[in-house]
């Protein structure tokens, strides 16, 4: 199984998309020449639809982006990718989120083991213990049934499970789910000063357990549990969930509450294993394992669908023709339900730390721009921040829509509401309002002459703006499961489009190591030397 390295721009298809980039065509214009347009630029899957009509493409430059997707041979990667090669080839290691949620006939071989039975041994141990702790029967060490859990992690220890677990929050259980991440000693002691020691439990997860940020906000936690309940309280109150289990052991957790994890498994998409175990506590394990049920059947979908109707590579390859071919520096995620709140800032650990890489599989620097900048909020509040800058800025900003056909209390005058402002933006977006529109309405309301004219120009939306609307029938764990699997995909083959190593970070060292001399030097005398910005800056902070 190889894992193939092209240089994308040595295609016959980069140079057909170079030039189709040259003379971009109108949405509005594209729209009345293609009268299927709508119909045609859709995939219909299972609960999702996915219109990605209103994007600046056409039936050539669709054509061009799937031959590239050929021509960097995405179907070699892909098999690659799914069956265990080491395609994280920088730190040695495979990429295998997708066998957490395998079917449990799957094979897939890490050193020659299949690592399949170890994910299913490890799906019950959190089963068993989600339940014991949801139903009371496993208790505190005062006796008492846990009212509180505590994930403590950071990155991808963190921002997955406190994505899903607000984003579930319609099918929460009776636990109150807390995260901690931040080495801010503020953070930590603000989510210490609602709980009460005898009924909180920490889940303390961190692959490498080496991790400042956690380790200090767990110790923090150790010092503030067994002030009230003494030393031995920690074997009942901590469990983790980490690789490193001589690390657990010195910091007190006992080896039957170490949930394991696999060094195939990165931090950004680990939210499947056992990091999930925040989640699990705060729905219950059927709920986790609709959400596991959901991300495999887009599993299924991203490794069977041909191209053309397959959703990931669709997005994907949209977003390479936006980034790469037409310039645009971001992509706005904008979600249309609360639940999501957290969605734009989960994806922009998975994708900007993935994609947001400089040199090619070769070593080489890159001539063309990968990775972009990922943000958004949801809707409609966005509408009342920054839509501004959407509908009449300067920038080009493709933007994904998410929302869903049905609400989850109900409340149906509610969710027409939220959802005539959803369809409403991206119409707007794209259809924009003509100059002749605008006479036409200041007319009517009875403005004439200069105060008319005047105002003409500030009134005209352009429109043209690109949207894709993913809608969803209803936000439960299994579409949600898939929701974020999409997403994990696409990533993937824009790593491949761009030939780029979209499973290391190295990025995030250089500030770690600076951080620990710097740390060094905050009771000490002397100092390391530093730029003289940084020296002046540090004298401040100590004076
Ligand atoms: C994600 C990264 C990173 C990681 C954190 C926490 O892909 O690897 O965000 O998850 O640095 O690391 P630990 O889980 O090892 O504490």
């Amino acid at each position: 199984m190889s894992f193939p390295s092209i240089n994308p721009t040595k295609t016959q298809a980069w140079k057909q998309l170079e030039q189709f980039a040259k003379s971009p065509k109108k949405l509005q214009d594209l729209f009345a020449q293609e009268p299927s347009r709508a119909a045609e630029y859709s995939i219909l899957w299972e609960e999702f639809f996915v219109d990605f009509s209103k994007n600046h493409i056409d039936a050539d430059t669709l054509k061009a982006l799937f031959a590239l997707a050929k021509e960097v041979k995405l179907d070699d990667a892909r098999k690659a990718y799914f069956g265990g090669a080491v395609i994280n080839q920088t730190e040695n290691r495979s990429v295998l989120h997708t066998a957490l949620r395998a079917s449990k006939k799957t094979s897939i071989r890490v050193d020659d083991q299949n690592v399949v039975p170890e994910v299913y041994a490890v799906r019950q141990q959190i089963k068993e213990f989600c339940s014991r702790i949801i139903d009371g029967s496993q208790t505190s060490a005062t006796g008492q049934a846990f009212t509180d859990v505590v994930n403590i992690g950071i990155g991808g220890s963190d921002l997955g499970p406190a994505m899903i677990t607000e984003a579930l929050g319609y099918y929460k259980n009776h636990l109150n789910v807390h995260f901690i991440s931040n080495v801010d000693g503020d953070h930590v002691m603000e989510v210490l000063k609602k709980l009460t020691p005898a009924t909180t439990l920490f889940v303390v997860v961190s692959k490498t357990f080496t991790t400042q940020e956690t380790l200090s906000n767990a110790t923090t936690a150790k010092k503030w549990l067994t002030a009230a309940l003494g030393d031995t309280a920690v074997a009942k109150h901590f469990v983790a969930v980490s690789t490193n289990l001589t690390a657990i052991k010195s910091f007190g957790i006992e080896p039957e509450n170490v949930f394991p994890m696999n060094d195939w498994v990165g931090g950004r998409f680990s939210l499947w294993s056992a990091v999930g175990l925040s989640i699990a506590l705060a729905v219950g394990p059927d709920h986790f394992e609709a959400l596991l049920d959901g991300a495999r059947q887009m599993d299924n979908h991203f490794a069977q669908a041909p191209l053309e109707e397959n959703i990931p590579v669709v997005l994907a390859l949209l977003t390479v023709w936006y980034t790469t071919f037409l310039g645009a520096q971001s992509e706005a995620i904008i979600p249309y339900t609360q639940y999501l709140h957290q969605l734009p800032a989960y994806l922009q650990q998975g994708i900007m730390e993935s994609n947001g890489k400089s040199v090619d599989r070769n070593g080489k620097a890159v001539t063309y721009q990968t990775g972009n900048i990922v943000w958004g909020a949801p809707g409609t509040n966005a509408q009342h921040a920054f839509f501004q800058l959407m509908h009449q800025g300067t920038k080009l900003i493709p933007a994904h829509f998410i929302g869903f056909a049905q609400s989850l209390h109900g409340n149906k005058e509610h969710h027409d509401k939220l959802m005539a402002n959803f369809f409403a933006q991206t119409e707007a977006l794209m259809s924009g309002k003509t100059e002749a529109q605008v006479r036409e309405e200041l007319s009517a309301k009875g403005l004439s002459g200069d105060s008319l004219e005047k105002l003409v120009p500030f009134k005209i939306f352009t429109g043209n703006k690109p949207t894709t609307t993913l809608l969803i029938e209803k936000l439960t764990p299994k579409t949600l499961g898939a929701l974020v699997a999409m997403y994990e995909h696409k990533i993937f083959v824009e790593g491949v489009v761009w030939n780029i190593f979209s499973y290391d970070q190295w990025g995030v060292e250089l500030g770690k190591q600076l951080a620990s001399v710097i740390l060094d030097e905050m009771d000490a005398s002397s100092s390391v030397k530093h730029d003289s910005s940084t020296t002046q800056l540090l004298a401040r902070y100590k004076s």
